[in-house]
Order: structure tokens, then sequence, then C-alpha cells
């Protein structure tokens, strides 16, 4: 494929890191941009230097001129969205990148998976997690057969860290940090230990000023037969503040490893013991503590570009995430259930 062009769909609160990490690809062009908010598309044109800027999606399709679209609005909207990116050139559609959540329901994930498949283009939710590079050292050793075979893991996010400010829609949903940030943190479990067969999950709300729950426990048994915890917290207040770093405790049948505070990789095998430091650069654009996440932004949209040109599918497919998805709703049925859930239910 040659030159490469994108629109983006949502200037908001994150898109921005989005942006530069397009700035960064070789090949690649963002030629449009839309937001139905006037002030915040003017002033990410501006900052950019984006010329074609819209209120109205559905017009920005239709004028067309791009190979891919980048959704980073919030979850409302990316049905919609998906849908018109399906329709687009007369149902030729576009290539899509979107952000997590992908959808409110898995109906409606189900949906637009299938909408992209009709058009033959590809499908990619921005679930970045799993590409910071201190994840991906640890999955990377793991895949690699360095502690044998796990049989037990913990992945662990716990923070007191005030994602309201930035985010003010956090605090308003009936659901958050399963559905935002356990998101993440239940796909970097499937990525390590692959798919669930069951979860049982707890939930309780510590901070009265939010809508949603901000603690959650979950036990998941995969179906490669290890069994992981995967615990969440906005609620923990201690020192290091360790936002937005996954901690991971992986055993195996031959030796352990841990990503501790500090992006320190411990791996202990075969008697010895190896200590790598797998801390993220901090990109010319990038600040902390963001910087982890924000490198897995441009490691991730690389990756979306690299399986165009390549033609094949990204690890985050829309039919892949279906199942993170359905992981992130077992976690609530169980919850409010107080039973173990299997995947298959959903
Ligand atoms: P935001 O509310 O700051 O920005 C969303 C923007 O989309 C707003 O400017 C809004 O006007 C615009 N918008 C909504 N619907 C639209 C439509 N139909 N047409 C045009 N514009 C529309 O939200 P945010 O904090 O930037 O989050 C956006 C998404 O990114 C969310 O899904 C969030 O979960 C996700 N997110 C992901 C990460 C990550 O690491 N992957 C981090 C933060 C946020
Ligand atoms: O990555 C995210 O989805 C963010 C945050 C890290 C704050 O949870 O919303």
């Amino acid at each position: 494929m040659s030159r490469i062009r994108g629109a983006l769909i949502g200037c908001g609160f994150f898109a921005r890191n989005q942006l530069h990490a397009w700035e960064g690809i070789e090949g690649v062009e963002i030629v449009a941009i839309c937001d139905r908010d006037e002030t915040r598309l003017s002033e990410t044109g501006e900052a950019f230097g984006i010329a074609r800027r819209y209120t109205d999606a559905e017009r920005m399709f239709e004028e067309g001129g791009f190979d891919f679209v980048d959704i980073a609005t919030t979850v409302a909207a990316h049905r919609p969205l998906v849908e018109m990116a399906a329709r687009a050139g007369d149902g030729a559609g576009v290539h899509v990148i979107c952000q997590k959540p992908f959808a409110e329901n898995m109906e409606d994930a189900r949906a637009m998976v299938a909408a992209i498949d009709a058009t033959g283009k590809t499908l990619m939710v921005h679930e970045n997690f799993r590409w910071q590079s201190a994840v991906r050292a640890a999955i990377e050793t793991l895949r690699g057969g360095a502690i044998g075979t796990p049989f037990f893991g913990r992945v662990s996010f716990r923070s007191g860290y005030d994602v309201f400010s930035g985010q003010p829609y956090l605090a308003e949903g009936a659901r958050f940090i399963i559905e935002d940030l356990g998101i993440h943190i239940l796909d970097i479990s499937r990525a390590l230990f692959g798919d669930v067969a069951r979860i049982s999950a707890t939930t309780t709300r510590i901070n009265p000023e939010i809508r949603g729950e901000d603690v959650a426990t979950m036990l998941l048994a995969h179906e490669s037969g290890v069994t992981s915890v995967v615990d969440c917290s906005y609620a923990t207040r201690r020192t290091p503040e360790t936002f937005p770093e996954t901690l991971l405790e992986i055993d195996g049948t031959g030796g352990t490893l841990r990503l501790d505070a500090g992006y320190r990789l411990t791996i202990q095998a075969r008697g010895g013991e190896e200590v790598r430091d797998v801390a993220p650069p901090v990109l010319p654009w990038a600040e902390r503590p963001w910087h982890n996440i924000q490198e897995s932004v441009a490691l991730i949209q690389q990756h979306f570009i690299a399986c165009l040109c390549d033609g094949r599918a990204p690890e985050t497919s829309g039919a892949d995430n279906l199942r993170t998805l359905a992981l992130v709703e077992a976690a609530y049925l169980s919850a409010a259930e107080g039973r173990t859930v299997a995947l298959a239910e959903l």
C-alpha cells in the first residue's frame, strides 16, 4: 500500500495522543477530522494542521478520500459510526480502528463486527494496554517459555489517581471500573493465558462522589487450565502511586515472573534470577505518568498499519475483542447475581 490516508472522529481528551502517534508513522496522513463540538474541532485542526474539518460524520464519509477511520469518541457513538464506515463508498467501506470499550453490549458489538466483515475491510479495537512495552516484555517472555507452562497469574491495577478530572464522564456512568479500566486488565490476562471458560467477580464503590463501582476483584478459569486473579481499584491510596502500571505475578512449572512497580521485570527460573528494567520511553509529545499508555498508543497504531500493509488480522481485531467484551459483561453479571458465570452464557 502506498500513502495511507486516515480520518479521525472525536477530538476529545484522548484523541491528541492518537493524532501525535499517527504523525509519527511514516506513510500515514490524517486528512480529515470530525467532532460535533466546533471548539474542539478547530483547536485540534489548528494544533495538528488538518484543514478538512467536519461537525457531521455522515458528511465526512460522503466526501471520502481516506482509507481508514479512527473512531475516538466515547462508546455511545461507536455503533452508528462503525456502521457508517461500513456503508462508506457505496458499501465498499473503509478500514476501522475503534476505541475501547468497543460497544455498550454484546448485541451491538456483534453487529459492528458483522457490518465490517461484510465489506472485507479490517476492524481493530484500540485495546492498547497489551501493547505497553513492559506488559509486552512479560507477554513475550511467557510465550517464549522462560518459566515453563503457567498455572497461576495475578494481573493487578490499583491506584488512587484522579482520573475524573480529565475524563468527567467516568464519574457519571452506572458502570465504571470494569467497563473502563478492567477491560484492559482482562484483555492482558487473555493475552497472557488465553480465553476464559468461567469468571466470578465482586465489585464495590468506595468513592461516594461517583456513580459506578471503583473496585473489582475477578477470578478467571482459563481454557488452558490457568487460574488468574484480575484485581482493579481506583480507591487505593498508597506509595508509590503506580498509575497507570499493571503489575503481574505469574507462576509456571519452571519458575516465576513478576512485573513490579517501577517497570521492573524479574524472572526466576532454572535456579537463576534475571532482573530487567522495562520502563517505557517518554516520547517527545508524551508526559509522565501517562507516557506508558501514550507509547502503547503509538505501538498499537503501528501494528494496525503493519496489518493493513501485510493483509493480516490485527491482534485485537473486532472478532477478538468480542471475547474481552464478553468478559466485561460476564464480570458484571457475576457481581450482580453472586455466582460464577460461564462465558458460553454470553
Ligand atoms: P471525550 O469525551 O473527551 O471526547 C470524545 C469526543 O467525541 C468529544 O469531543 C465529543 O464531542 C466527540 N463526539 C462524540 N460523539 C460524536 C459523534 N457522533 N460525531 C462527532 N463527534 C463526536 O472522551 P475521551 O476521554 O477522549 O475518550 C474517548 C474514548 O477513548 C472513550 O471510549 C474512552 O474509553 C477511550 N479512552 C481510551 C484510552 C486508552 O488508553 N485506550 C484512554 C482514555 C480514553
Ligand atoms: O485507559 C483508559 O481507558 C483510561 C484510564 C487509564 C483512565 O482508565 O480511561
